[in-house]
């Protein structure tokens, strides 16, 4: 036998497939396809670690397994390579981005060869390259042209950080466990004059920066917008259609946040102007005993009252230094003051104090709501606070309890004129039409849902293709102008200017001429958000290198992704953006699909220890060193048999000990002799049960059991010392996708031509399969008293019989009167005793 030298055999076979069409679906044929993709990676300078291999690895097992089972599959890989940690990564190391992603690039794909994945390298992908931004600036033309792209003043999110401002999604609140020292002064009671200062751990919680973790503030700026919330309503809707994780559609569905209401539009007295509230509860109308302005709402620039004016002006300064988690949080003391106005209820005309408060904000609803205290927990805690009238107006069972509680729940009106006595579902509907013929609002649907902040102060990103003319307003370029190249001739630095983009820094690249009228005009100063370069990259992949569109007509019949492979953090980002640029494209004309993901599947993780592998705790493992000492298969194997694909596991160093084992036993086992002869009805039974359920849990991503059945088997198989060449090659088959390079080399000892992955995956034979043994559990007074493994052809005396021999059985049976015996067929036997 041959020892097995691993090295030798993963280079041999990689170079084989490079140099081979192996890996390269056949593009026309679109019949069978299987379009497997994994996310792919940003090249920020760190090596290829064991979260990348546990995204790739296992994935690549998956697309050579529906490969072998007849698929032609397409598996590409990229670079996701604009963005901040590439830009921060250049800063640190002096060189330009440019430079040191395409370096950072050429070590990742080293690394990656030795995955000896089943890329489609000819149709790579990197996001920096213009050949390929240039169709994210014509994307963004694009959703300009629909009026998906727009510009608007509003407070945004910044991370001063990172120097830029950031969507909504990117913004995630942290928890995060603090000391602080409490000075309480000198104590009163004590004799010796001792400051009492004792540190206490306090949890707080703030809005921070997905990239950096750092408390994100707001500011008032003005931005690009892709309008994402015109999609909210399919967005949602069409969840349910996707082989999703649940988890991952719930996470989507909350983000989108759809509520149904109505808005209610209240007069001001005094003044012209009107208040809209957002309410889910129109049927408590009758009892809003006040309305509530947010701190940011432009009214309170108007209608305080002269005396008022310095106390609200104080209380909203105050609002500002709180994040919006501290002002919504239920248990939190409600704050808030007097305008000094009164606002006047459309549907009983009851005049109600206007009062401003932080509980409510402004980047939900219309940033008012009329209060109500009898049905809102807030609410009701604000008006005890402040001795606000509190209305009873729904009660369980449509009489007046009269007691002074919160009752939220539907039920049936009370105290509300006509409405009384009916459901509050009925009272919304009849309030929602009075509304609406009064012209004071009508059904309202909401989303939390924002639109999609894409504006990024930052270099290296896809320039934004507009140019700004005092004449011409905001002029869009034309697709021959594209693409609009990241200019050379700038000083990069961590620490930009407040808001100012770095491309404002260069006059070369900003001052230009208006494409409409010709005078002079400046180019937009930022770059988009890397996100957008990340939403449409699928749609490109089947013919990366064409050139007169995004994306090629032809190759679009590879589309949607299959089976899309990776992390679930991006669950309310990119997956999200996705979506949405798939439906607008499909509006735009572009697509005939509804989704780019018919199935996904996200990837555990592994930790080390307990705790997530990360650069900061310094508890990272490097992939290089295990497989130097034990082989990319052996490597890949372990990553698969550490735990359920979805969940992950803890890594260590002794575990893989027992798969490198195991590959030797595979290594030996496919060397033995042929047997003569017919095989064993033992070992067709093994070998069909194994294909059987290896087969079954691949196609399910289950790959620890899988890896446990062929252990199983093998384990069985190791005491031959000669084999049938039929099951030897079937082993061979069914480990190759978890093991590709072992594989190809025992093929190839085999006699093997060309690929073991031009072979069918094997099917099992049902029959050859079957067991001939059956497992019985045997009860004596329905308490289970042992198991007994009896022939399937057993009659029902020789059954009785063996049941009554078993060892513990016969214990309980001593002395006793059996006075009926229960048969239920190949499950179980009872006796019942006396
Ligand atoms: C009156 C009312 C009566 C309400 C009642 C609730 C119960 P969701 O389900 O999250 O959409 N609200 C509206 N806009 C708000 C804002 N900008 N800041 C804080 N709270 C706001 O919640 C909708 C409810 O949250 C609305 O319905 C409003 O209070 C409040 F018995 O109006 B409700
Ligand atoms: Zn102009």
């Amino acid at each position: 036998m041959r020892p097995y030298l691993f090295k030798n055999i993963e280079n041999k076979w990689q170079k084989k497939w490079q140099n081979s069409n192996i890996h390269k679906p056949k593009y026309s044929k679109t019949k069978e396809k299987y379009y497997s993709l994994t996310m792919f990676s940003y090249p920020s300078g760190d090596r290829l670690h064991i979260g990348h291999w546990y995204n790739y690895g296992p994935a690549d097992t998956y697309a050579r397994y529906m490969k072998m089972k007849g698929y032609n599959v397409f598996q590409p890989q990229g670079f996701d390579a604009f963005g901040l940690p590439a830009e921060n990564y250049a800063i640190e190391n002096n060189i330009h981005p440019a430079e040191s992603t395409a370096k950072n690039i050429k070590t990742m794909k080293q690394q990656l060869d030795s995955i000896g994945a089943m890329y489609d390298w000819r149709n790579e992908i990197q996001t920096c390259n213009p050949a390929y931004y240039k169709w994210t600036q014509w994307l963004f033309l694009k959703l300009f042209d629909m009026g998906l792209a727009y510009q608007k003043t509003a407070p945004v999110n910044w991370c001063p950080s990172c120097g830029t401002v950031l969507a909504n999604e990117q913004v995630k609140v942290i928890k995060k466990k603090v000391t602080k020292v409490l000075d309480m002064g000198i104590d009163p009671k004590s004799s010796d004059i001792r400051y009492l200062k004792y540190p206490v751990d306090k949890s707080i919680e703030y809005n921070g920066c997905d990239r950096c973790g750092k408390e994100v503030t707001k500011k008032n700026l003005t931005q690009w917008f892709f309008k994402i919330t015109e999609y909210a309503e399919e967005l949602l809707e069409k969840l349910d259609s996707l082989n999703w994780p649940e988890k991952t559609k719930h996470m989507q569905k909350n983000w989108i946040g759809k509520s149904v209401g109505a808005n209610i539009i209240f007069n001001i007295k005094g003044f012209d102007d009107k208040i809209e509230v957002f309410t889910t509860r129109s049927d408590t109308i009758y009892g809003a005993t006040y309305l509530v302005l947010a701190p940011e709402h432009p009214l309170l620039n108007s209608i305080v009252l002269p005396e008022n004016i310095e106390v609200v002006k104080s209380y909203i300064e105050s609002a500002q230094v709180k994040t919006e988690i501290e002002r919504i949080s239920v248990d939190r003391r409600k704050t808030g003051v007097f305008t000094g106005c009164y606002a006047v209820n459309p549907i009983n005309k009851v005049e109600i104090p206007i009062w401003v408060a932080d509980y409510v904000v402004s980047s939900y609803g219309t940033g008012a709501i009329m209060a109500v205290p009898s049905g809102d927990e807030r609410d009701f805690e604000f008006a005890k606070t402040f001795n606000l009238p509190i209305i009873e107006v729904v009660s369980n069972d449509g009489k007046e309890h009269g007691n002074d509680e919160c009752f939220s729940n539907y039920g049936i009106s009370v105290n509300s004129g006509d409405y009384s006595g009916k459901t509050t579902e009925k009272v919304q509907e009849l309030i929602n039409e009075k509304l609406d013929k009064m012209g004071c609002g009508g059904a309202k649907i909401q989303y939390k849902l924002h639109d999609w902040l894409i504006s990024r102060q930052r270099y290296w990103g896809t320039p934004i293709p507009i140019v700004h003319c005092s004449v011409c307003g905001i002029v869009p370029l034309s697709i021959d102008e594209l693409p609009v190249l990241l200019p050379e001739d700038i000083e990069l630095s961590s620490t930009y200017g407040d808001e100012l983009s770095p491309l404002a820094t260069s006059d070369s690249y900003i001052n230009v001429k208006c494409p409409k009228c010709d005078n002079a005009a400046k180019r937009d100063t930022d770059t988009m958000d890397t996100f957008v370069c990340s939403s449409w990259y699928y749609l490109r992949y089947p013919n990366a290198g064409y050139l007169q569109a995004p994306f090629d007509p032809k190759s679009l019949k590879w589309l949607p992704v299959d089976c899309y492979i990776g992390g679930a953090e991006h669950a309310t980002m990119h997956l999200l953006y996705a979506r949405f640029i798939t439906k607008a494209l499909r509006d735009g004309g572009c697509l005939n699909f509804d989704e780019p993901f018919t199935k996904l599947y996200h990837q555990g993780t592994i930790t080390k220890d307990g705790s997530k592998m990360s650069k900061s705790r310094g508890n990272t493992v490097s992939p290089d060193e295990f497989i130097e000492k034990y082989g990319s298969d052996t490597f890949r194997a372990y990553l698969m048999f550490m735990g359920p694909y979805d969940e992950g596991g803890d890594w260590n160093d002794q575990g893989i000990t027992g798969i490198d084992r195991f590959l030797k036993k595979i290594w030996r086992f496919c060397q033995l002799s042929h047997s003569d002869g017919k095989p064993k009805i033992k070992d067709l039974q093994i070998i069909h049960q194994t294909i059987h359920s290896v087969s079954e849990d691949l196609s399910e991503l289950k790959f620890n059991t899988a890896i446990s059945r062929m252990m199983e088997c093998i384990n069985y198989f190791s005491y031959h010392e000669s084999i049938n060449t039929e099951i030897k090659l079937n082993v061979i088959k069914m480990i190759a996708p978890i093991t590709p390079h072992i594989a190809e080399e025992l093929w190839e000892i085999n006699g093997g031509v060309d690929s073991v992955f031009l072979e069918k995956f094997p099917e099992y034979d049902p029959v050859l399969a079957e067991e001939d043994t059956m497992t019985i559990a045997v009860q004596v007074n329905g308490k289970l008293r042992g198991n007994i493994e009896v022939a399937k052809k057993i009659n029902d005396e020789d059954l009785l019989k063996a049941a009554r021999s078993q060892e513990n059985v016969s214990i309980h049976l001593k002395d006793k009167n059996v006075i009926k015996e229960i048969l239920v067929p190949e499950r179980l036997v009872n006796f019942v005793v006396k």
